[in-house]
């Protein structure tokens, strides 16, 4: 059988986090040693180990057949390759950013000005449908002194606390793009290989929306359940047990993380009690 090889990054932001995934989707490898390639030895895949800007390209000609790389570099690379799923992690943003003691004026002020970048594709298109004519000047790293030494009038770069254009006396004006970790599959798969992707689609779709919910189980008065089970938007209808204590139930239900808090709140409000809070490995719906 086809083994599905897959690009990762090989040292950088994505790495660790990008082996994470696999390892949580219950696939081994071999770690260290510093290999380029490395087999694994419970699921039909093969990892090979890139710089991220390399991925696009391998994918396209099919060297890869999937890759775990940020939005940002495949939309810079104009590849033809396929985004499959949203990973979720090393979430950034591509922003114009200017000197903080220049007075912006509204994206006009770009006119006639020179911008530095390591992204000219994404930031020409955006200059273009903004009707903005700027000149950008291409620099592969520390876009962030450009401005400092004279060589730009702005900066297009990735942001992420926003700490970095804060030491380097910069201030964020435009959004350019927003970015997320991607896996991303070239258009041409057997069929062999569309199975094992699907197969680690599947179990990819588990970990991560098992991380953006909670399982909840708490005590309530019989007389308070109705009022509680509105509260909660479970998956299905909550599980209600009843307690050894005559008169009250332990009730159990899934939550959105992102809801968690005000959830919380609200079920304290309606007579819940022992709250617990659990997280959720896998998910599957
Ligand atoms: O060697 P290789 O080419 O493989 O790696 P790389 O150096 O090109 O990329 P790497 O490892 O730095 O980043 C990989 C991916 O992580 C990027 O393509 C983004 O999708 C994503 N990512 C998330 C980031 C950041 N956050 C980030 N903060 N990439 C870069 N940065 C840099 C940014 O360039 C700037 O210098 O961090 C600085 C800004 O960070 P803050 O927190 O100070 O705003
Ligand atoms: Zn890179």
């Amino acid at each position: 059988m086809n083994k599905l090889k897959i690009a990762l990054q090989k040292s950088g932001r994505l790495s660790e986090k990008s082996i994470n995934i696999l390892e949580e989707c219950g696939i081994k490898f071999p770690n260290g040693g510093g290999k380029l390639i490395a087999e694994s030895p419970n699921f039909p895949i093969e990892i090979l180990f890139l710089r991220d800007d390399d991925i696009p390209q391998y994918v396209e000609q099919g060297v890869a057949d999937v890759g775990i790389l940020g939005e940002n570099v495949i939309i810079e690379s104009r590849k033809n390759i396929s985004i499959v799923e949203k990973l979720g992690f090393s979430s950034c943003r591509l922003s114009l950013a200017i000197p903080k003691e220049i007075n912006y004026t509204g994206i006009s002020f770009f006119n006639d000005k020179k911008i530095a970048t390591s992204y000219p594709n994404i930031l020409s298109d955006f200059f273009k449908k903004n009707n903005i004519n700027a000149t950008i000047e291409v620099i592969s790293g520390s876009v962030e002194i450009s401005t400092g030494i004279g060589l730009a009038e702005g900066i297009c770069d990735i942001v992420s606390s926003g700490s970095t254009l804060f030491s380097n006396g910069l201030k964020e004006v435009e959004k350019v793009l927003t970015s997320q970790a991607v896996m991303v599959s070239s258009q041409n798969l057997n069929l062999d290989k569309k199975t094992i992707l699907e197969k680690l689609l599947f179990r990819v779709r588990a970990v991560n929306k098992a991380k953006e919910h909670k399982y909840i189980l708490l005590n309530a008065p019989n007389g308070k359940l109705e009022k509680i089970i509105k509260i909660l938007p479970g998956m299905n209808s909550p599980t209600i047990l009843p307690l050894a204590n005559e008169g009250w139930s332990s009730l159990h239900s899934v939550i959105g993380e992102d809801k968690f808090w005000d959830i919380i709140d609200e079920l304290k409000e309606a007579g819940a009690e022992g709250i617990l809070v659990v997280p959720i490995e896998k998910m599957i719906l």
